[in-house]
């Protein structure tokens, strides 16, 4: 029998916008995916994992790294990202950092990898910014950054809160561009992929209840597309601890590595969730992941993430088939480890 016939319209139509989409919510950029990364880098281990991707899809001529903002309040965070910069030959990344933001603490995995010296006194892992306190602030970056691009020409990732991109839709022209933030946004930014929410429905996720007004605001008013992937996917996909036992040994101290060990007691396989919001802003035509429909997502006020099917309203979310995670993971696995290039930039 063919249910499908018993099916009226509305029923079918209903049907129709459900089904999941495998066509990218973009189209592929032409060339290397020019990407900033807002990261709240050192409340989960997860970060640290995905900028070192970012630096492997750089050494593949996939990507460039334009600038990484960081949405943690702390004094180690901007230092950590440097020096993650510095040990994959690109010291000259620039890292901007919220003031004023949330989660103010420093967290040994940041905290012990910046501090880290040899019996000589040198920094185990070199970086010249010591303090994020130094950093510039993370809004007037993004808008340098922005400002400096061509049109529609940049992908954000923002795998922490959203307090820095709720800034820069607020913010005001300045020297950096005459645009303000959201014209600016409009303008220069292709897509926005963050891991935040849980879909379809599910329990408050920690990237959206701990700065609830800013998720609101930048997943309403964001004028581009916004790609989620939700608590449930990165969930999924466990990264193993033999990979980070095994695959990082090819240099004696790797900052990723030993943020990872110092995270949590060893040996244990920690949800891939940062990961996957990179590895779909990259490369988001190569069939890893289904996305759901368009729609709007909205936040209750604990935090959690509702969302409504509405065609043209830009956002969508990932969804993990079962045939697809050894593949996707056997990519995170490969991708974060690669040894860095030989002959640096
Ligand atoms: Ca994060």
């Amino acid at each position: 029998m063919k249910c499908s016939l018993f099916l009226t319209r509305p029923v079918l139509a209903a049907v129709v916008l459900l089904a999941p989409v495998l066509a990218p919510a973009v189209a592929p950029a032409a060339g290397p995916v020019r990407l900033i990364f807002d990261t709240d880098m050192g409340n989960d281990v997860d970060d640290a994992l995905a900028l070192a991707m970012i630096h492997a899809f750089e050494s593949r001529g996939e990507a460039r790294l334009l600038a990484v903002t960081v949405s943690k309040d702390s004094r180690s965070a901007a230092p950590f990202v440097d020096l993650v910069n510095t040990f994959y030959g690109r010291p000259s990344i620039p890292v901007g950092a919220v003031k004023h933001g949330q989660t103010p603490n420093d967290t040994p995995m940041i905290r012990i990898p910046s501090e880290r010296r040899t019996a000589k006194g040198a920094f185990v892992y070199p970086h010249k910014l010591t303090d994020g306190a130094d950093a510039p602030d993370a809004v007037l970056l993004l808008r340098r950054t922005l400002a400096a691009e061509t049109d529609a020409a940049v992908t954000i990732v923002q795998v922490g809160f959203s307090t820095n991109l709720a800034r820069l839709l607020d913010s005001a022209a300045d020297s950096a561009s005459p645009l303000p933030g959201a014209q600016l946004v409009a303008r220069k930014v292709r897509l926005l992929s963050v891991m935040a929410g849980h879909f379809p429905v599910g329990k408050p996720e920690f990237n959206v209840a701990t700065d609830i007004p800013s998720a609101r605001q930048v997943f309403a008013r964001w004028p581009s597309p916004i790609v989620f992937s939700g608590f449930e996917i990165g969930e999924a996909l466990r990264f193993p601890a033999t990979c980070i036992e095994h695959d990082f040994s090819w240099v004696p101290d790797h900052p990723v590595a030993e943020a990872y060990r110092t995270y949590m007691r060893m040996p244990y396989d920690r949800p891939s969730w940062d990961l996957t919001a990179v590895l779909y802003a990259v490369r988001p035509d190569r069939g890893y992941f289904a996305l759901s429909p368009e729609g709007h997502v909205t936040v209750d006020d604990r935090g959690q993430t509702a969302f409504a099917p509405a065609s043209g309203a830009g956002r969508r979310y990932l969804i993990l088939e079962e045939d697809q995670k050894a593949r996707i993971l056997e990519a995170l696995m490969l991708l974060a480890s690669q040894p860095r290039d030989s002959s640096p930039k």
